[in-house]
C-alpha cells in the first residue's frame, strides 16, 4: 500500500510514467527503493508497455540516498541493486529531472538510457561533502557521460552543475523549460521505435577522454583538498574506469564506499548535515510564524562590525542607513566599506558594476533619527550597557511601529537592553561574527520578552543575508563566546605552566583548526580582549603584559609572535618567552614540560564542559546547535562534527575523568567538571539528555 504511494504509475501512449513521491526531497529510503524496483519490474513485464519514464513529483527529482540510513544495517534492495535493475531494464528508460538530481538521485538517472532535465535543475554527486564517494555506480557512469576529467572535478568538489552545463558535458540529452516529462515521453517513444536497443551508459567507454587529461584534472582537484581521504577515494575510483572492466570497477567503488561510511569523519559530516538543518526548527516558535518583511534596514555604529553588517544588507539587495554620531567616524566607516569592496573587485571576485550597486544601497547619516524609516535596526556600537540602553531608549521613541530592534552585543544582557524600551517584544540580539560580511554564523539571541514574530524576522532575514541563524538564550557571551572564554583561559594558563605559544597553536592546528588561539589573537588584535577585560574587571597576566608592552598583534608588528619579517607568518620571539616566564614567577606557578595531548584536552574539554552547562540551562536547544555555532563562527573542523559531537564520541565519563586529572595536576580549579557533565558521566547519558531535560 505504502509502496504504491511512494511511486505513482500512469500510462501515456504505452509509456509507463513512474512518479517518485517521497517528500520533502524524495530521498531514497528503503521503502522508496523497494517501490521503485517493483514499479520498474512491473512495467518491464507488462506487454502493453513499450518504454518507461522515471520522474518525480514535488520540488525536486531525487536528493540522493537517505542519509539517515547510513550506519544502519543495509536493507535490500540496496541502492546499487536498484541501479543495476534500471541498467538491465530491457525497455527504453528515460529520466525526467526537475529540481535536483544529487548523489544517488543522479546515479539513478545515469542508469537510464537517456536524461531530460528542466532548465536550471542542479545535477551533481555531492557525496564527498559527507566524507563519502558515490557508491551506486556514479564514479563509473559520470566519466562515461561527461569524460573522466570533468567527472573528477565534479566528484572531488561535490559541486553540482546546472541542466545547461550538464547538457554541454553530455550528462543529459536535453534541457527543457518547465515540466521535463513531455520531452522524456517523446524520447522514450523514439527509443522504443528505434531499430536497435538503446545504448547503456556502461557501454560508453568512448567518452572517457584521454587518461592524461584525467590525471591532470585529478591532481588539480586534489590539490584543493589535501589530505581528504574521501576525495582521494573518489579519484582512485574514477581512475578504475581506465583500468578495470565496468562491473569490477563498480564493485571496487562499493568496497571503498563501505570503508568510508564507517569512518568517523563521514559520521561527523553527516551529523553536520542534519545539525545544520535542525537549527531551522526552533523550539517554542509556533509553526508557520511569519517574520516582518525587511525592505529597509539601519545599522547604528560605523565601526568594523557595523560596517561589515551594513555590507551584509547591501550584498543581499537591502537598502541600509549607516548611522554615526560624528561625520569623521562615518566617513572612516564608509571608506573602510569602499576599501573592502575595492579589494574584492581587484581580486576579481566582484564585478565593478555590482560593487557600485552595493555601495549605492548604503547611505551614511548622522543622528539616530535616520533609523525612523527602517523595518529593522541593528545596533553595533561599543560594548557599554549604559550606552546601548540609551540608544534603545531613543530608538523606542522614533522607530516605526513593529520595527525589529536588534543589538549586536557579543556578551551583554539583551533583556537589560530591551528593558530600556517600551517594546521588549520587538527587541532581540543579532550577534554577527567578525568579519561580519564573511562569517556565516548569526547567533539570534531570544530575550525574555522577544515576540515570536520578532524572532521569525531575524531568522528569515539571517537566511536572506546568507547566514546560518542559530537561536540562543540570554547569558554572558551566549553560546560561542561563552565557550571560547573557557578555551582562552586555558590557553593563557598553559603558557604560565610552561607551554610555548607555538606549542599551543600547533596542538590546535593538529586537531584541525586553521589557526591556533595565539596566531588568531594576533590577527584579530589583542586590544579588543584587553578592553573587555578592563571593562569587566578581569585579568590575563600574559595577554595584559603584551598589551602593556604595546604588542597588540599583527597591526603593531608584534604580539605573541614577531611579524618583523613582514607578512602574516609570525616568528617565535624570545622577548615573549621572557615575559611569560616572568609572569609565571610572579604568580608562583612552577613551569614544566606539557605534552601536545594535554594541551589539546585542556583547550577542548573545558569547552565541552561549558557546552553541557549551556544545554542544562536551555541557552542552546540541542547539542547540534552548539556544533553549528562552532562550525560557522569559529571554523571548527567540519570533519570533527563540532565540540558536542566530539564530546559525544569520547563520552562524558572520559572527559570528566580527564578534566579531574588535569585539575589535580595543574592546580587549576576551573578545570573541575561541572555538575552537568559529572551527572552525565555518572549516569552514562548523552548530551542530548540535558537539552531534553531543559525543554
Ligand atoms: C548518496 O546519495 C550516496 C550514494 O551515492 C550511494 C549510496 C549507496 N537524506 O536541505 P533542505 C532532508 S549520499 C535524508 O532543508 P533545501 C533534510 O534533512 C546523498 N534527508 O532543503 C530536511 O529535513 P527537515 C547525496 C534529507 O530545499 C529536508 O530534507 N545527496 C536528504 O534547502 C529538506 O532539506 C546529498 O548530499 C537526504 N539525502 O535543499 C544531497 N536531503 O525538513 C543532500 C535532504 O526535517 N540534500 N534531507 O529538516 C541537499 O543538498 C538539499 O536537501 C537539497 C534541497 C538541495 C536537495
Amino acid at each position: 500500500m505504502e509502496q504504491r504511494m511512494l511511486v505513482g504509475v500512469t500510462v501515456d501512449n504505452a509509456v509507463a510514467v513512474l512518479r517518485i513521491a517521497n517528500p520533502p526531497v524524495n530521498a531514497l529510503s528503503a521503502a522508496l527503493r523497494s517501490a521503485i524496483a517493483d514499479a520498474v519490474q512491473q512495467a518491464a513485464a507488462d506487454s502493453g508497455i513499450r518504454a518507461i519514464v522515471l520522474a518525480a513529483s514535488g520540488r525536486t527529482f531525487v536528493a540522493g540516498a537517505d542519509i539517515s540510513e547510513f550506519g544502519k544495517p543495509p536493507v535490500s534492495p540496496t541502492l546499487p541493486e536498484v541501479v543495476e535493475l534500471l541498467d538491465a531494464c530491457p525497455k527504453p528508460l528515460v529520466a525526467a529531472i526537475n529540481g535536483a538530481a544529487l548523489g544517488g538521485g543522479l546515479e539513478l538517472a545515469m542508469a537510464c538510457h537517456e536524461r531530460v532535465a528542466t532548465s536550471g535543475a542542479k545535477l551533481g554527486l555531492p557525496e564527498v561533502k559527507l566524507g563519502l564517494l558515490p557508491g551506486a555506480g556514479g564514479t563509473q557512469r559520470l566519466p562515461r557521460l561527461a569524460g573522466a576529467a570533468t567527472a573528477v572535478a565534479m566528484v572531488v568538489s561535490g559541486e553540482p552543475v546546472t541542466a545547461e552545463d550538464a547538457l554541454r558535458h553530455g550528462i543529459v540529452d536535453e534541457a527543457v523549460e518547465g515540466d521535463p516529462v513531455p520531452a522524456a515521453l517523446r524520447r522514450a517513444l523514439a527509443l522504443a521505435d528505434g531499430l536497435a536497443a538503446p545504448t547503456r551508459v556502461r557501454d560508453r567507454g568512448d567518452r572517457l577522454g584521454p587518461r592524461e587529461a584525467f590525471e591532470a584534472a585529478a591532481a588539480r582537484a586534489l590539490q584543493r583538498v589535501p589530505g581528504n581521504p574521501a576525495a582521494a577515494a573518489c579519484t582512485d575510483s574514477i581512475r578504475a574506469a581506465f583500468e578495470l572492466p565496468f562491473d569490477a570497477a563498480v564493485r571496487a567503488e562499493r568496497d571503498r564506499f563501505l570503508v568510508l561510511v564507517k569512518d568517523d569523519r563521514s559520521k561527523a559530516l553527516r551529523h553536520v548535515f542534519f545539525a545544520e538543518r535542525a537549527v531551522a526548527h526552533v523550539p517554542g516558535l509556533p509553526k508557520g510564524t511569519r517574520g516582518r518583511e525587511v525592505a529597509r534596514a539601519a545599522v547604528i555604529g560605523a565601526g568594523t562590525m557595523g560596517g561589515g553588517i551594513a555590507m551584509c544588507f547591501a550584498n543581499a539587495g537591502i537598502p541600509v542607513t549607516l548611522i554615526e554620531t560624528e561625520q569623521q567616524a562615518l566617513e572612516r566607516g564608509l571608506q573602510r566599506i569602499a576599501g573592502n569592496y575595492a579589494t574584492s573587485v581587484q581580486r576579481g571576485s566582484l564585478a565593478a558594476e555590482e560593487r557600485n550597486r552595493r555601495l549605492g544601497r548604503i547611505e551614511g547619516r548622522i543622528g539616530l533619527e535616520h533609523a525612523a524609516g527602517a523595518d529593522l535596526v541593528v545596533e553595533a556600537v561599543f560594548e557599554d550597557l549604559a550606552l546601548k540602553q540609551q540608544i534603545f531608549g531613543t530608538l523606542d521613541s522614533i522607530a516605526k511601529p513593529g520595527a525589529v530592534l536588534a543589538t549586536n552585543t557579543s556578551y551583554l544582557d539583551v533583556d537589560a537592553i530591551a528593558g530600556a524600551t517600551r517594546r521588549p517584544e520587538a527587541v532581540l540580539g543579532m550577534h554577527f561574527f567578525s568579519p561580519a560580511n564573511v562569517m556565516k554564523l548569526l547567533e539570534v539571541v531570544r530575550g525574555a520578552g522577544t515576540a515570536p514574530g520578532t524572532l521569525a524576522t531575524a531568522i528569515e532575514l539571517g537566511r536572506r543575508l546568507g547566514k546560518v541563524p542559530v537561536v540562543v538564550g540570554v547569558c554572558h557571551g551566549f553560546v560561542g563566546n561563552r565557550m571560547l572564554a573557557r578555551r582562552t583561559a586555558q590557553a593563557e594558563r598553559l603558557l604560565l605552566e610552561g607551554a610555548s605559544p607555538q606549542a599551543v597553536d600547533a596542538a590546535l592546528v593538529a586537531f584541525g583548526f586553521r589557526m591556533g588561539p595565539f596566531a588568531m589573537a594576533d590577527l584579530a588584535g589583542l586590544d579588543i580582549g584587553w578592553r573587555i577585560r578592563k571593562a569587566t574587571g578581569k585579568t590575563a597576566p600574559v595577554a595584559d603584559a603584551l598589551c602593556e608592552a604595546g604588542r597588540l598583534g599583527q597591526k603593531t608588528g608584534k604580539g605573541y609572535y614577531d611579524y618583523g619579517g613582514g607578512g602574516r607568518q609570525g616568528a617565535p620571539d624570545p622577548a615573549v618567552q621572557a615575559l611569560i616566564e616572568a609572569a609565571s614567577a610572579r604568580l608562583g606557578i612552577a613551569r614544566r614540560s606539557i605534552d601536545a595531548d594535554e594541551i589539546t584536552e585542556r583547550l577542548i574539554f573545558p569547552m565541552i564542559d561549558e557546552g553541557a552547562r549551556i544545554l542544562e540551562e536551555g541557552i542552546a536547544a540541542r547539542p547540534g546547535d552548539i556544533d553549528v555555532v562552532w562550525l560557522h563562527g569559529y571554523n571548527w573542523p567540519a570533519w570533527r562534527g563540532g565540540p558536542m559531537f566530539h564530546g559525544e564520541q569520547l563520552g562524558a565519563a572520559r572527559i570528566a575523568q580527564r578534566l579531574e586529572q588535569h585539575a589535580a595536576h595543574s592546580g587549576d580549579a576551573s578545570l573541575h567538571p561541572s555538575a552537568a557533565l559529572s551527572r552525565l558521566a555518572r549516569e552514562g547519558q548523552g548530551f542530548s539528555s540535558l537539552s531534553e531535560a531543559a525543554a
